[in-house]
């Protein structure tokens, strides 16, 4: 047995584009829309079954992928017991898969390095860099937005920028507090802001450092008011929203998760604790659903240890053996 997709506008045109090439025997696995606004129909097909001499061509607009890159059958098993065992939902690993499939190499790293590089986008933060807006970490409760304000603002201060810090959490208990003490670490001080105008006056106040980072209180995605409070202290574009999501979480719910930040603008995202968790396929699920990129990745509770820049080979690293390689290595470059 053997894998087939084909992509057409409508999933008719692709079961019937299915039918065609390969008769009545194809059995349909898979049915998914493209990024492009097709759909994708993955039929299984028995290896007799099928002659190429009686193929027909693709009509306009729709394609027939082969699985046959160099990938072979035990690299792409390897990649496939990596993404079981992380819980990665079946409509994110069977496009994994295929792609995998088509690599031009029969490391499974690479091949899942290569398979990710297609699917996901990767846009981690440089912190030792500055940015040129303001960054918001914004998240559920307890996500690690506030580990992650003071390990961005470590990393700066190390590199030698002007850190700005400005929290608008001033309502809950202990939630400023929280950022205080890290901060009287780093001999920076923190700004409140209750109201989207006095964040406003805070980011002019700021607006001379290199990195301005603003710490915000846990919001639900559940409740949209909640959220459409949060939008307004975003203030427009002027500040960039990250999401900051915890490792380990229900593939579902982190995607609904996503969905919802990815609502008031975040476009990338930080996942936390991925040191307490096994399974990963929350996060691919959470990217995907969202169209998040991917950023960094916290592995540590202790501020020094610092924030690791995703790529798709670390991303692959992470799903395959559990663990980030330390070196920013991006062998996959070597991939086309
Ligand atoms: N083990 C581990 N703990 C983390 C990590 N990031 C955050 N935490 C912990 O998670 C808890 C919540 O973090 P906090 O920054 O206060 O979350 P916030 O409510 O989103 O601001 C704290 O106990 C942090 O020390 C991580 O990468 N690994
Ligand atoms: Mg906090």
């Amino acid at each position: 047995m053997r894998l087939k997709s084909f992509t057409a506008k409508t999933s008719s045109e692709a079961m019937a584009l299915a039918r065609a090439t390969l008769g009545g025997e194809a059995i349909i696995v898979a049915t998914q829309e493209t990024a492009g606004g097709g759909v994708r129909v993955t039929v299984a097909v028995e290896e007799e079954g099928d002659s190429e001499g009686t193929a027909l061509p693709a009509p306009a607009g729709s394609e027939e992928t082969e699985h046959h890159g160099k990938a072979g059958e035990a690299t792409v098993d390897r990649v496939y017991r990596a993404l079981r065992s992380n819980a990665v939902p079946a409509s994110v690993g069977e496009v994994l898969l295929e792609r995998a499939g088509l690599a031009e190499t029969t490391d499974p790293l690479l091949a899942l390095s290569w398979a990710l590089r297609q699917e996901f986008r990767f846009a981690p933060l440089a912190s030792d860099r500055g940015a040129p807006r303001p960054i918001m970490l914004v998240g559920p409760p307890g996500a690690g937005k506030t580990q992650t304000v003071a390990k961005m603002a470590a990393r700066a201060l190390v590199g030698g920028l002007t850190v700005g810090l400005i929290s608008i959490d001033t309502q809950r208990m202990g939630g400023l507090a929280r950022l205080e003490s890290f901060a009287s670490a780093l001999a920076l001080d923190v700004l409140a802001a209750g109201s989207p105008e006095a964040l406003a006056d805070h980011l002019l106040d700021t607006a001379d450092r290199d990195l301005v980072l603003v710490d915000s209180d846990g919001r639900s995605h559940l409740d949209g008011m909640d959220l459409a409070d949060l939008g307004h202290f975003l203030n427009g574009n002027a500040i960039e929203p990250v999401l900051v999501i915890p490792d380990g979480v229900d593939p579902a719910e982190a995607a609904d998760i996503a969905i919802a930040f990815a609502g008031v603008g975040a476009t990338r995202m930080i996942l936390t604790r991925a040191d307490l968790a096994r399974r990963h396929g929350g996060a691919l699920a959470a990217a995907h659903a969202a169209g998040v990129a991917f950023g960094n990745h916290s592995a540590s509770p202790r501020i020094k240890d610092g924030l690791a820049p995703f790529d798709p080979r670390s991303l692959a690293s992470l799903l395959l053996s559990g663990r980030v390689p330390t070196a920013n290595a991006s062998g996959a470059e070597s991939l086309q």
